[in-house]
């Protein structure tokens, strides 16, 4: 039973090594991020509201996001375990999730934060733009959502560095490489 988070800045490779994790340890991997750009192709409700936000790389408000998360967090795929891409992002979400889990007699076993430095991160999400051509990946929105993460999400990794359950790994390198050491730490971790 695994119950783990990934953050990251935007670009440090949160859902690309998510998707590795998932298939190695047969745990769900739930991407916001994910759920939000589904909902915003199949014109939902819930994606009409995310698109103001996400367009402008703004976070999606807490109230929208938090159900969100409690509604998949309620499906049966979970028993196993998940992890959790790109939530919590701001401390109200922590608190938020830290309730969802009490409900449930349940706790995180890892949070494993990805670090990468800024420029990197605009030319790979800029690399991403040609190539996919997501609305939230041009120069100026980039450097936006890299402010919130610097100003928001960093609280919340420091929140888990107090309960001593944070983990760090270095996202610079070749992908392959990022995933060996993630696997690394993850194995460390669960015989310490
Ligand atoms: P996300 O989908 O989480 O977008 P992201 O931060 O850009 O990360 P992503 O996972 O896509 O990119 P990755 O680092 O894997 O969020 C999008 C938006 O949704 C947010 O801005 C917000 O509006 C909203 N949202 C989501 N969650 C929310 C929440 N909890 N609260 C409020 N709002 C929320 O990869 C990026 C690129 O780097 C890829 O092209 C990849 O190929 C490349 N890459 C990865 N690893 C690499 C490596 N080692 N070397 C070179 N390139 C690499």
């Amino acid at each position: 039973m695994t119950r783990m988070l990934i953050i990251g800045p935007p670009g440090s490779g949160k859902g690309t090594q998510a998707e590795r994790i998932s298939g190695r340890l047969g745990v769900v991997a739930i991407s916001t991020g994910d759920i939000f750009r589904a909902n915003v192709k199949g014109e939902t409700p819930l994606g009409i509201e995310a698109r103001k936000y996400m367009d402008n790389g703004d976070f999606v408000p807490d109230s929208v996001t938090n159900k969100m998360v409690r509604d998949r967090l309620s499906e049966a795929d979970v028993e196993n375990g998940f992890l959790l891409d790109g939530y919590p992002r701001t401390t109200a979400q922590v608190d938020y999730l830290d309730e969802i889990l009490a409900k449930g007699d349940e706790k995180l076993d890892v949070v494993l934060q990805l670090t990468a430095d800024d420029e990197e991160l605009v030319h790979r999400l800029l690399g991403r733009a040609k190539e996919t051509g997501r609305s939230d990946d041009n120069e100026a929105i980039i450097r936006h959502r890299l402010d919130l993460y610097h100003e928001q999400t960093e609280a919340v990794v420091a929140k888990y560095a107090e309960r001593a359950i944070l983990t760090q790994v270095d996202g610079i390198g070749l992908i392959d490489e990022v995933t060996d050491r993630v696997m690394q730490v993850l194995k460390a971790a669960q015989t310490a």
